[in-house]
């Protein structure tokens, strides 16, 4: 029986993980929120976890006190974090937090040898080198959840990585593909995603195809730096394609569903019955069209941070999370994301060594120069 942790279990990847352990024979033995803890006391009624971290030091004593439970550990803040991630009954950490707060108990999970079922892009974005060089150190498998990155994972199985000729990373294309201009965009409508039903931060990614560029950069690194097109699937069911040089494509198929990457990682190399109903062929035409990079200059901003280098990609992944941020508060307008990324990825100094020291300070510059750029 395998023993689970879930970094981020009250949101949207986090409780499809516990509802596909339902149907597992696992064990959950840490869980991890940020403030949710209404949700967070549902799931360790059920689960039973043996420890519990609220990154928030205040919910953390309401819940604690609301508890009185002797048999599980409370902890909050970031070491809260790196306990769950390393606590020691775990054989697979989940990293399904949002945002760069996943990238130091990833790392610490690693350092411990546990399997990561990799949900937390930014990790890799900001850190790709490092985390690879530390998995490789410590012989610790990376499974990925992220849907795309998960379908490349399988469709491997086909050849050998230095057969790959290029990957075609499958896109939605967001629910403005179709647009003539992405000025006076609402909020409210770039909440509402055509085929995935996703939490607030990737559901905005999505609409700006910065989701797209963070898993663009997040699968050159964890497919050996592989050449990579972006082909717009409005449909979602073709979850991303790899061609081998002898021009054979392979591609893995679905409906869209997270429940089949996440139960693929936690059960690999194996493949367990889901109710997961088969893709109805019949039913609709399946389409791919080129991205329009005049409208969306995501990937374009990807590709320039994957040559820079270093510390680059990281400022990509700060400045969108606080733009993000900043639009989800209507401080700032839809295509003011793209304009505040450029300012910080040519203000930002370049540091080429990717280390914790080194992308924690990027961090805080990028988030700074984002704020410089609005004053
Ligand atoms: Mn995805």
């Amino acid at each position: 029986m395998k023993n689970i942790t879930i970094l981020g279990s009250t949101g949207s990847v986090g409780t499809q993980t516990l509802e596909v352990i339902k149907n597992l024979n696992m064990n959950v033995v840490a869980l991890t929120t940020n403030t949710n803890i209404e949700l967070l006391e549902k799931q360790i009624e059920i689960f039973k976890p043996k420890l519990v971290c609220v990154y928030n030091k205040e919910k953390a004593e309401i819940l604690k006190n609301k508890l009185n439970n002797e048999n599980l550990i409370i902890v909050n803040g970031t070491e809260g974090l790196i306990r769950a991630a390393t606590y020691s009954d775990a054989d697979i950490v989940v990293t399904a937090v949002v945002g760069i707060v996943g990238l130091i108990p990833t790392v610490e999970a690693i350092k411990a040898k546990k399997t990561i079922a990799l949900a937390n892009k930014e990790t890799l974005v900001c850190a790709g080198e490092l985390i690879l060089k530390l998995a490789k150190e410590n012989d610790v498998q990376i499974l990925p959840v992220d849907s795309e990155h998960s379908a490349i994972f399988q469709c491997l199985k086909s050849g050998k990585i230095d057969e790959v000729k290029n990957i075609y990373l499958t896109a939605s294309g967001g629910p403005f593909r179709k647009f003539k201009n992405l000025d006076n965009i609402k909020k409210e409508d770039a909440l509402k995603h055509p085929t995935w039903n996703m939490g607030k931060k990737i559901t905005i990614d999505s609409a700006t195809l910065m989701n797209k560029a963070l898993e663009y950069i997040e699968a050159y690194y964890l497919f050996n730096k592989c050449e990579i097109e972006v082909l717009v699937h409005p449909q979602s069911i073709v979850h991303s394609m790899v061609c081998f040089k002898d021009g054979s494509v392979i591609a893995q198929c679905s409906s869209p569903d997270m429940k089949l990457p996440i139960s693929y990682a936690l059960t690999y190399p194996n493949r367990i019955e889901t109710n997961i109903k088969n893709h109805d062929f019949t039913l609709m035409d399946l389409t791919f069209e080129n991205l329009n990079e005049e409208l969306f200059p995501s990937i374009k901003l990807a590709k320039e941070v994957i040559l820079k280098g270093g510390n680059m990609p990281c400022v990509l992944n700060s400045a969108n999370e606080l733009a993000v941020e900043l639009f989800l508060k209507d401080e700032i307008s839809f295509t003011d994301i793209f304009k505040c990324i450029r300012f910080a990825i040519n203000n930002v100094p370049f540091l080429k060594e990717v280390t914790i020291e080194n992308i924690t300070l990027t961090d805080k510059l990028s988030r700074e120069a984002v704020i410089n750029y609005f004053r």
